[in-house]
């Protein structure tokens, strides 16, 4: 299995995360690419490769060029307005105000195009999530060229951003610049299963109203845990993109068992659906030490995750999306991709 990476997705260096009302030292941070590759290396799972750059038009396929535009500029408008400090937004165009106008303002575009406060936009940010994608496309090529599996140490991670929104950690929705990636070189239906504890309200939104990529989630209730406004099972996609969203929401502490049946069950409607590709949302922060998430897995649970997935018997392109900084991740990671090789 090829192992995609990139140093340049170490540029993302936030200083601080608003979490639970206090400015932390942001989870989503460069020890965790350390970490999964030192495991990498250390267990040989793998020969990791650095992706070549594919520009910005695949990302342009999937998000808002204005959006595209704001995330280049944000940290040199930031700086240029002299604020002091990460560009944070602290206002948004909530329900009871106007959502058609985009201010020019720095302050003004940051509330335009952000979901959640937590995620600072800092010097590298965009540059790191450029890397990123790239990770992500490299990947994707590889698996699209020799049909076999391939793993992205994706980071900045990306389901949570949508068409134009950034937040949850993310910027650019890796998985989905990946899948419509694969779509224009020949696909025609691409899954994508997210199996990050947190739902991936972006893709989802990105690919609500078709049915050449099917979005299937498992993660934890969205009304009990973030992001709190997507991800209920009623959700189930629009127009000619009806059945083709499918989300399970679990309750904190839901046990490995019943969390595998739920897989099962998508990996079974993922065959019935004609998918001919696989793009996996592997974030291991369902890891029962993951200090931001509440599922129960054991590391010896990651392999079994692995050899399901590869059950699938499809082209597969894993990402990584989260997973927070813990030794295990390293662990987790390569037991992934250890049982999907034992898989095949
Ligand atoms: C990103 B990914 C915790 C609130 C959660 C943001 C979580 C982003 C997760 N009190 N804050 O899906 O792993
Ligand atoms: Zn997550």
């Amino acid at each position: 299995m090829l192992i995609f990476h990139s140093d340049n997705t170490r540029l993302r260096q936030a200083r601080t995360e608003l979490h639970d009302g206090t400015l932390v030292a942001p989870f989503e941070c460069p020890e965790r690419i350390d970490l999964v590759l030192k495991h990498i290396q250390k267990t040989a799972v793998g020969e990791v490769r650095e992706p070549k750059s594919y520009g910005l038009d695949p990302v342009l396929a999937v998000h808002d060029a204005g959006y595209v535009n704001f995330l280049a500029d944000c940290w040199h408008e930031w700086v240029a307005a002299g604020h002091e400090g990460e560009a944070i937004p602290n206002i948004w165009p909530a329900r009871t105000m106007r959502g058609d106008r985009i201010p020019h303002t720095v302050s003004g575009k940051l509330g335009y195009y952000a979901l959640a406060a937590e995620t600072s936009i800092t010097e590298g940010t965009f540059e790191a999530a450029m890397a990123s994608k790239d990770v992500a496309l490299g990947a994707t090529s590889h698996t699209l060229a020799t049909g076999e599996p391939s793993y992205g140490l994706c980071r900045p991670p990306g389901h949570h951003a949508a068409v134009d929104q950034f937040g949850g950690y993310c910027f650019f929705n890796n998985a989905a610049v990946a899948a419509q990636w694969a779509l224009n070189q020949g696909k025609r239906r691409v899954a994508i299963l997210d199996v990050d504890f947190h739902h991936g309200n972006g893709t989802q939104q990105i690919f609500y109203e078709r049915d050449d990529v099917l979005f299937i989630s498992l993660h934890g209730d969205p009304e009990v845990t973030f992001p709190y406004y997507l991800g209920y099972a009623d959700e189930t996609g629009l127009g000619s993109g009806e059945g083709f969203n499918v989300n399970y929401p679990l309750p904190p502490g839901t046990s490995v068992a019943t969390w595998m049946a739920t897989l099962d069950n998508a990996l079974g409607q993922i065959k019935q659906t004609q998918c001919d590709m696989l793009i996996v949302s592997l974030g291991v922060d369902i890891f029962e030490g993951d200090p931001i998430s509440a599922f129960t897995f054991k590391n010896s649970d990651f392999e079994i995750l692995g050899q399901r997935l590869s059950s699938a018997d499809l082209p597969t392109v894993l990402l990584m999306e989260g997973g927070y900084a813990v030794d295990d991740i390293g662990i987790n990671v390569v037991n992934v991709l250890q049982g999907f090789k034992q898989g095949i």
